[in-house]
């Protein structure tokens, strides 16, 4: 098998890294190495940014209804590759093909064309102070900014922002994820191809600590959009203090899914067995701390238990799987120990998986059982911490003011799904849970016009809709007295 190379995008060609390095890429169903991707440093940066920094005055000045043509072009040229695209992702991350299809792909295309509409609706204020004096708001487009995106829905968080960017009339230097670069390369293709302006768009792969850290702390990048983990939103913040650009962190979560006796119980259990092991339990948004009415919690364990057993796992190539493989090696090590941690700390794991039953072509993939856990402490690490794997605490509860305690008992505040039919009880809970997102009777349900992001150790600032395009924009006030 011939091993794939990756290269950079760069003012508008695809070119090696300066430094000519490579790191290895690999397919975590197999365990293989199938491709190499470009070990970009400070030099490649800096020629990215420099491209951006050159492309911004014609792309920025563009009405936007041709900035709208050209992300609509771009959607157009991954709807005529989703099959392709769609098996480059589940290679490259291990998620079912039919995941990767119906959820990544189409994504990808709906944020492109969702954000072209917004280049052409986006508007300002103006206020009108008095009989002569009136005041409007510019939003103005920053220059370069920098995108940042993790390995869990690679395609989908890339295109997420850098679809608002390109649309408020940024230019981009982008760096995906070094564990998952190759629907970003496959993308800086299809930018090639339909001859995308040059520089307004540029790709650059390599690793976090050193191409990541060379684009954030770059004098000319005027904002970064960042996805990822706490500690590495973190670790951005502390570097680029005093610099003056404009951030927004899209970090981690540890969500608290609620369950009530009066609900919708197989629609309760369906939905909390999806939102705990969709994608292997690798998405921000995942239930990963579920709370059961006590009057229910033994049966709903129970028919958890039975809805997980249907699960096929397997080779994520398989149409009919619907759980994979964990993104990495060190990943899968990762989501182990805190298995290891959770006996530790006194918890009981469950599984309806005795075996795994793999093909041969996976015998060496990344492989795990999804898992839930009882009888630990809120208190505890693993009910604490952001484990991002297919595991899940189930622990039980006796009133509507000892969950909402349990579920705000955390670092994170990102996301929570109440599950009640008692109206008023939703709405009081929807008002005191601390997370940025909370769904009623549902999870994972999205419109693109609403702010997406969390509070506490979450994140900063909202992505989505109108949001993406203030964040993405300087806004000056004009003020004008006339006689
Ligand atoms: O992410 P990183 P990792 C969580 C999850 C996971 C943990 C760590 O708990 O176990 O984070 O995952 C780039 N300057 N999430 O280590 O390192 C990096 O190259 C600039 C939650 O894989 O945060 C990649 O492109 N950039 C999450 C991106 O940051 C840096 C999704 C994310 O990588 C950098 C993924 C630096 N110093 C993991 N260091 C979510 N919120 O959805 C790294 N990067």
């Amino acid at each position: 098998m011939s091993v794939k190379t990756l290269n950079n995008y760069i003012n508008g060609t695809l070119c090696e890294p300066a430094s000519k390095q490579y790191l290895n890429n690999i397919e975590p169903a197999t365990g293989q190495v199938y491709s190499r991707l470009a070990n970009s440093d400070a030099k490649d940066i800096d020629h990215a940014v420099d491209a951006a920094e050159t492309a911004f005055p014609a792309w920025s000045t563009l009405p936007a209804e041709q900035r709208s043509r050209w992300l609509q072009r771009l959607a157009d040229a991954i709807a005529d590759n989703h099959e392709s695209l769609a098996q480059a992702e589940s290679k490259d991350t291990g998620k079912p093909i039919q995941l990767a299809r119906n959820v990544d792909i189409q994504r990808a295309v709906d944020n492109l064309r969702f954000f072209a509409h917004a280049a052409t609706q986006f508007s300002s204020e103006s206020h009108a102070t008095d009989s002569r004096t009136i005041n409007y708001t510019l939003r103005q487009a920053l220059g370069p900014v920098a995108c940042i995106s993790p390995w869990n829905l690679p395609l989908y968080l890339l295109t997420w922002k850098i679809a608002p960017a390109l649309a408020a009339g940024n230019t981009v230097v982008a760096k995906p994820s070094e564990i998952t670069p190759y629907t970003a390369y496959l993308l800086a293709q299809l930018c090639v191809d339909i001859d995308f302006p040059p520089g307004v768009l540029n790709i650059v792969h390599g690793t976090g600590k050193q191409a990541g850290a060379a684009l954030t702390s770059h004098p000319k990048i005027k904002a970064i959009s960042f996805t990822g983990g706490t500690q590495t939103g973190t670790a951005i913040q502390q570097a680029v203090l005093g610099q003056h650009k404009k951030i927004s962190l899209e970090l981690g979560g540890k969500n608290p899914f609620i369950v009530f006796a009066a609900c919708d119980f197989e629609q309760a259990v369906t939905t909390a067995c999806r939102s705990a092991f969709s994608n292997q339990g690798q998405i921000c948004l995942c239930g990963s701390r579920i709370y059961v009415e006590h009057k229910i919690y033994e049966e709903f364990v129970a028919a958890m238990l039975a809805k997980m057993a249907q699960l096929k796992i397997g080779d994520p190539q398989d149409p009919t799987v619907d759980f994979g493989a964990l993104v990495s090696a060190q990943h899968l090590a990762k989501v182990q120990s805190y298995l290891e941690l959770a006996k530790s700390e006194g918890g009981t794991l469950l599984t309806s998986h005795k075996t795994l039953n793999l093909s041969d072509r996976c015998q060496h993939g990344y492989y795990l059982k999804p898992t839930l856990i009882t009888g630990l402490d809120s208190r505890c690490r693993s009910n604490q911490e952001e484990i991002f794997g297919p595991v899940a605490t189930v622990q039980s509860f006796s009133s509507q003011s000892e969950v909402l305690k349990l579920a705000n008992d955390s670092p994170y505040g990102l996301a929570a799904s109440i599950w009640t039919q008692n109206i008023n009880q939703a709405h009081q809970l929807a008002t005191d849970i601390e997370a940025g997102i909370v769904w009623v009777n549902c999870w994972l349900t999205r419109d693109l016009r609403t702010p997406f992001g969390g509070m506490k150790a979450s994140g900063m600032g909202r992505e989505g809709g109108f949001e993406a395009m203030r964040f993405f924009t300087e806004m000056k006030n004009v003020c004008i007295q006339y006689k």
